[in-house]
């Protein structure tokens, strides 16, 4: 692997093996997802005391919970006897977490309670659940699985956070989630996410989202030149209006250069301009937080490794990609509308949904045959074109990562 990394060709997708090879995929998780903090899941998920969501990366798995004292924290799902999967649910509710081998009985934040039958030298105060570096910004929980987290993180979130702040994710609720496998590696998910090169295979998306997506003007397709010139004057009045209310809108791209790649930027939508629909009406009559006014467009965010965010002034968009083996991926999509907002008054979860339902399936399509096309003996890498910049910017942002771990 460490010779694959060091031959690597900037520019050009990645030799197979390091898509498919079933021995690297243990090292891409425990150099990626076991040094980096990535995003886990919303507070939005887990709202009240008692309620957890498990996610499986790899080999491991993680319980984040919203303990009995608020707080959140995230643990490792092996229990301290015999190391036995504590919970076995993708989400629930529980007040202690009883191990269903011997019933072990550990307290919302991993304490152990209860074990029977230890005698009176059995000292359960070491023997709690292991527990994963945890932190809440705005709402958005983020894990780290190293003794030492990376520090670039909080320098990033402090300069990203004033954007999406205001939409106000504390005072959301979950409104629809959709958990999709993709047969591809999880590296595939992420490239197809970061271009928009493909977007003409997105015809629900491309009536609100410009398919000149991440695009210089150089770099937009001929067939797109009248979308780029309705995409600037859009932006213009985009901006004009977030000066006004004091919304911080400009690009902030450093996907590669630093130890958390980042991307941030608000964009203009097509058509009316304020959300995800055919005619970029609202899809929800209740405004997130106290912002001013639907025709807010796009607040786009994308983290390494694994997330990217829409948040909009009616709903937010989040999507975790959690690595389930070496060619499949767990996509996980949650819709969030403010808290006070009535389903089938204000918003219909199937409308709501619906442009990123489809997106999501033509995605899963476009991964597929790519992990189908580089597991071909006949495959050698491929060149990315200029406005694919962001792909090479995350293998870019990846190759680093993995070479540090390899030393
Ligand atoms: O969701 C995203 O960030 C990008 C936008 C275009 C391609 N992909 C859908
Ligand atoms: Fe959990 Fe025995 S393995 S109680």
């Amino acid at each position: 692997m460490r010779e694959l990394l060091a031959e690597r060709i900037p520019g050009q997708s990645l030799d197979a093996p390091l898509y498919t090879d079933p021995d690297m995929f243990p090292h891409d998780i425990e150099g990626i997802f076991g040094r980096h903090w990535f995003f886990a899941a919303t507070v939005a998920e887990i709202p009240e005391p008692g309620d957890y969501v498990t996610i499986d990366v790899g080999r491991f798995s993680l319980i984040v919970m919203h303990g009995d004292d608020e707080e959140i924290s995230v643990l490792h799902n092996v229990c301290r006897h015999r190391g036995a999967r504590v919970l076995q649910d993708a989400r629930g509710s529980t007040g202690n977490l009883v191990c269903p081998y011997h019933s072990w009985t550990y307290a919302s934040d991993g304490r152990l309670l209860h074990a029977a039958g230890g005698g009176p030298d059995f000292d359960p105060g070491c023997l709690g659940l292991r527990r994963a570096h945890c932190q809440v910004v705005s709402g958005l929980i983020f894990v780290c699985l190293a003794q030492e987290p990376p520090e670039d993180f909080d320098a990033v979130m402090e300069m990203v956070e004033p954007y999406f702040a205001p939409h106000e994710m504390t005072s959301t609720k979950v409104a629809v989630r959709q958990d999709l496998v993709e047969n591809g590696n999880w590296k595939l998910t992420m490239e197809n996410n970061r271009e928009c090169y493909h977007c003409d295979g997105h015809p629900e998306l491309a009536c609100s989202l410009f398919p000149t997506f991440g695009m210089t003007e150089e770099q937009v397709p001929e067939h797109h030149r009248d979308d780029w010139v309705r995409m600037l004057s859009a932006q213009g009045r985009l901006e004009e209006r977030c000066e006004r209310y004091g919304l911080p809108y400009r690009l902030i791209e450093e996907v590669a250069s630093r130890e958390a790649g980042v991307r941030i930027e608000r964009i203009a939508m097509d058509g009316e301009g304020e959300s995800f629909s055919a005619s970029g009406h609202r899809l929800s009559q209740k405004l997130l937080g106290d912002l001013p006014d639907f025709r807010l467009g796009d607040l786009t965010l994308h983290l390494q490794p694994n997330c990217w965010f829409h948040f909009l002034s009616d709903h937010i968009v989040t999507f975790a990609v959690f690595p389930i083996d070496v060619d499949r991926t767990l996509v996980r999509t949650t819709w969030l509308v403010a808290d006070d907002a009535v389903e089938g008054k204000d918003y219909y979860p199937d409308s709501l949904a619906h442009v990123w339902r489809e997106t999501n399936l033509q995605d899963a399509a476009f991964v597929e045959m790519t992990h189908r096309g580089v597991s071909d003996p006949a495959y050698v890498p491929g060149r990315y074109m200029p406005s694919e910049h962001l792909v090479d910017g995350f293998l870019t942002w990846w190759t680093a990562r993995m070479q540090e771990h390899l030393g």
